[in-house]
């Protein structure tokens, strides 16, 4: 039975916006402390990487309780970058997900601990998970690695920050995107085919599909800066220094930036064609991704 795409997202949204507060309450920690976390990680959001998470399991036919643990700290590593890249000093940016950043509720010091203990438990969430395969575990931490750190997003957003004051090549944009972006969305997807026992062949097929629905990811997003109403997420149209940065449109144009995205959207369907398992769902996700408006 294949099911409605809508229905999958909105019910596992649900799900993880549930679990959540549950880990948090759980620490011993600092009152004041547990609140920032929360504050952020109850703001909104797509859900986007957790939600692929369990679409992985879904897809394998696995139990989505193995994967909950990996989302949640997914969801959490994200909202750090989001909690960091506010602060005054990266973008300094007064609304997120159309509320007042962590920073300006909590103060400038607080919002940096909460997303270091953001970022800090999700890596306890998957190795203190009750999945049973401590040898999927390590290898998860170590996507984990890979897709956040040095060699991806936290690389990606130091050249984006050494990239701000000047016009960049389509390869520099590149680079930016594949690390500040399509490295963590990545994660999500081979995480879940990992926690789901998927065979190494499908793996490394996902870890295609896996790049090019971040790049699509991304070219939406620098779409929807220029069309869209990014008003709902905080960020008033053509605002700030988006209009001054190289995105895909500037360096494209509208129309080849659109063209782009279509391309990235195939080439990532078209890795799903050979997996071991029916693709539905991934297919109606990239779809998905590529119509969003928000
Ligand atoms: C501070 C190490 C560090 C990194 C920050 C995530 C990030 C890197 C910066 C945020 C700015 C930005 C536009 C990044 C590109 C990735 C992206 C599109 C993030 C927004 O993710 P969504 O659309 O947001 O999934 P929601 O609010 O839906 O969770």
């Amino acid at each position: 039975m294949t099911i409605q795409l809508n229905e999958f997202l909105e019910s596992r949204k649900q799900r993880i916006e549930e679990a959540m507060p549950e880990y948090i309450e759980q620490l011993h920690a600092p009152k004041t402390l547990k609140e920032a976390m929360n504050y952020s990680l109850a703001a909104g959001g797509k859900r986007i990487r957790p939600i692929l998470v369990l679409a992985l399991l879904h897809t394998y036919k696995q139990p989505e309780d193995a994967g909950i643990a990996t989302a949640c700290a997914v969801e959490m590593l994200h909202t750090y970058s989001l909690i960091h890249d506010d602060l005054p000093a990266m973008d300094n940016d007064d609304l997120r997900r159309g509320k007042p950043t962590n920073h300006k509720v909590f103060g400038e010091a607080m919002a940096i601990l909460a997303g270091d203990g953001l970022l800090t438990q999700s890596f306890s969430l998957i190795v203190n998970d009750t999945h049973p395969s401590a040898e999927n575990k390590i290898r998860v931490v170590s996507e984990l690695v890979q897709a956040a750190g040095a060699e991806g997003m936290v690389g990606g957003q130091v050249a984006d920050m050494e990239g701000e004051a000047k016009s960049l090549t389509l390869d520099e944009l590149q680079y930016i995107h594949e690390n500040k972006t399509a490295k963590l969305l990545g994660f999500s997807i081979i995480s879940g085919a990992i926690l789901a026992g998927a065979p190494e062949e499908d793996v490394e097929k996902l870890r295609q599909y896996a790049y090019h629905l971040g790049i699509a990811f991304q070219i939406r997003d620098d779409i929807l800066d220029i069309e869209g109403n990014q008003e709902t997420i905080g960020k008033p149209v053509g605002s700030d220094t988006t209009n001054e940065k190289t995105t895909y449109p500037s360096i494209l144009t509208m129309q080849g930036a659109k063209a782009k995205l279509n391309d990235h959207i195939d080439y990532a369907k078209a890795a799903l064609n050979s997996i071991s398992v029916p693709s539905g769902l991934l297919v109606q996700i990239c779809d998905m991704i590529a119509e969003r408006d928000h």
